[in-house]
């Protein structure tokens, strides 16, 4: 089954029911009595939405009785391309359902623990007033359910998230969600709402091995995540699950940071926060390039499109970006404003490897054919192009002809297509001091690519040797595992 399908077409329905402009709340309708009303508050079922969407604003004068029900399910999802992972979830996905109530409202929650759940689990609301948030009232074992309810005192957006021990373990789990307490007057209507929650997850595998990776309990004390990510998955909003609006458009987004162990510094890569409530609270700082969201806390950003193009969502602590996943990505679409920028795009510099259409796809393709045992070179040479557009090509170039002088040409390039061992070494270990290539002299240094993971330097360089205009043969992940381990790397090189 294809799942990153299965979820753009979840996401794509979700967000078509909750995409347009959001309305100011209803006055009261005047056959409503209100004293009535407060003595009877109406009963209502909260909206819940999966991430990026968010519920309709409540639209309420006056308190009501909610019921929200969550269901926990344990998931085995894609947290990247070609990687599994078993989520521990508030009604399937990470991060949890979205709940949205007004200031005043009483809510009825009714905890749900499926049984083929192995876990117990409960659920803390940083949004309850009383002992661990409801934590010791929710306390739900497999094939169970509780209740309790809630007086919605202060307005705000707050986390919710899991504290079953190992606490640390269920949050790294991915099990954290938003709640939002409107003001009584509700919030001001926007064009556009997003729900965007940043967490940092710990995998036995390194960054994009493949295969199902468990849960790494050392690296999670050490506070030393593997992948750091937006909504749960790498690529949950990249692509055609980018979040989109158009030219002119107010756009709020409600993002939260589960943790369990870093803070974000949040960044939208060429827009300015014209307003932030800075830790989700009610008071809005103007005009902020990144924000500071804690673990276990949340913000309020709005802006408004001025200019189309695509914004990459980031964590500005920016190897979480480049090298653990932390990239979401926002589409305007609309008209130029040439006053306003000059319209030149420059998005590849910043999305890399994801800036080429379908690329991820090409990888997934390779490591599923690998985990089948019918890997063959045509996949490895599709998924080596790919890899190659995100690492190798800022300075080799696009196709592979370099820069005379400063970059050698992989094209025909006998170092390139020569003695396998020697050519992974360089990728694994870097190159400094004078070659010839094609008979024209190099003297410069190429960092060790040693991030990479041994399938992608195998698939990189099946690539290099099968095309650009070489004919070669076929790198296997066994033959780069066999270098990394038996050559040293240059101090600082990644491991
Ligand atoms: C930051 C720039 C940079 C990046 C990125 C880079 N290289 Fe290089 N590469 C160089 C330079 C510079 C040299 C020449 C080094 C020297 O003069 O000793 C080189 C040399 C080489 C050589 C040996 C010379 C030849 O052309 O046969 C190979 C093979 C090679 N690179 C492959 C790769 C591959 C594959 C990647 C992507 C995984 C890559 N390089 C990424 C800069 C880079
Ligand atoms: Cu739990």
């Amino acid at each position: 089954m294809n799942s990153s399908l299965l979820r753009a077409a979840i996401g794509a329905l979700l967000l078509a029911a909750c995409e347009g402009p959001t309305s100011a709340p209803e006055p009261a309708k005047p056959s409503a009595p209100v004293a009535a009303a407060e003595a009877t508050p109406a009963t209502v079922e909260a909206t819940l939405t999966a991430a990026p969407a968010v519920p309709p604003p409540t639209g309420r004068t006056a308190a009501a009785l909610v019921r929200v029900d969550l269901e926990v399910r344990e998931v085995t999802k894609q947290i990247s391309e070609g990687v599994d992972y078993v989520f521990w979830t508030y009604g399937g996905d990470v991060p949890g359902k979205f709940i949205r109530v007004r200031q005043g409202d009483t809510v009825e929650f009714h905890m749900k623990n499926h049984p083929d759940n192995k876990m117990p689990h409960n659920i803390d609301l940083h949004a309850v007033t009383g002992p661990g948030g409801g934590a010791a009232s929710s306390f739900t074992a497999p094939g169970h359910e509780s209740q309790f309810t809630f007086k919605a005192l202060n307005q705000g957006l707050f986390v919710y998230h899991c504290a079953t021990a190992p606490v640390g373990m269920h949050i790294a789990n991915g099990m954290y969600g938003l709640i939002l307490v409107e003001p009584p007057e509700g919030l001001e209507p926007v064009d556009k709402e997003f729900y965007l929650m940043q967490g940092d997850f710990y995998t036995v595998g390194k960054y994009r091995e493949k295969g199902l990776q468990p849960f790494d309990m050392q690296d999670a004390i050490d506070e030393n995540p593997t992948y750091v990510l937006f909504n749960g998955s790498e690529g949950a909003l990249l692509g055609d699950n980018a979040i989109k609006a158009k030219v002119g458009e107010r756009i709020r987004l409600f993002i939260g940071n589960g943790g369990p162990n870093l803070v974000s510094s949040f960044h939208v890569i060429g827009e300015i926060f014209d307003r932030v409530y800075t830790e989700g609270g009610s008071r809005f700082q103007e005009n902020v390039q990144t924000t500071l969201i804690p673990a276990g806390g949340s913000a309020i950003v709005e802006f408004k499109a001025e200019v189309p193009g695509t914004y990459p969502i980031v964590d500005h602590s920016i190897f979480r970006t480049f090298n653990k996943g932390a990239l979401a990505m926002l589409k305007v679409e609309g008209d130029e404003d040439k006053a306003i920028y000059s319209g030149k795009e420059v998005d590849s510099v910043y999305l890399a490897d994801k800036a080429e259409a379908g690329s991820a796809a090409a990888v997934t393709a390779a490591a599923d054919a690998k985990a089948a045992g019918t890997l063959d070179k045509a996949a490895q040479v599709k998924a080596g192009e790919a890899l190659f557009a995100g690492t190798c090509s800022t300075c080799h170039q696009a196709n592979g002809m370099g820069i005379e002088g400063v970059f050698p040409p992989l094209a025909g390039s006998e170092v390139a297509t020569g003695d396998k061992t020697r050519v992974i070494s360089i990728v694994v270990n870097g190159l400094t001091g004078p070659v010839v290539v094609n008979g024209k002299e190099y003297n410069s240094t190429m960092p060790p690519m040693s991030q990479l993971n041994d399938d992608e330097v195998a698939n990189i360089l099946t690539y290099v040797r099968n095309s650009l205009g070489n004919h070669g043969d076929v790198v296997s992940a066994e033959e780069v595992a066999a270098v990394r381990a038996s050559t040293p790397r240059p101090p600082g090189a990644a491991h």
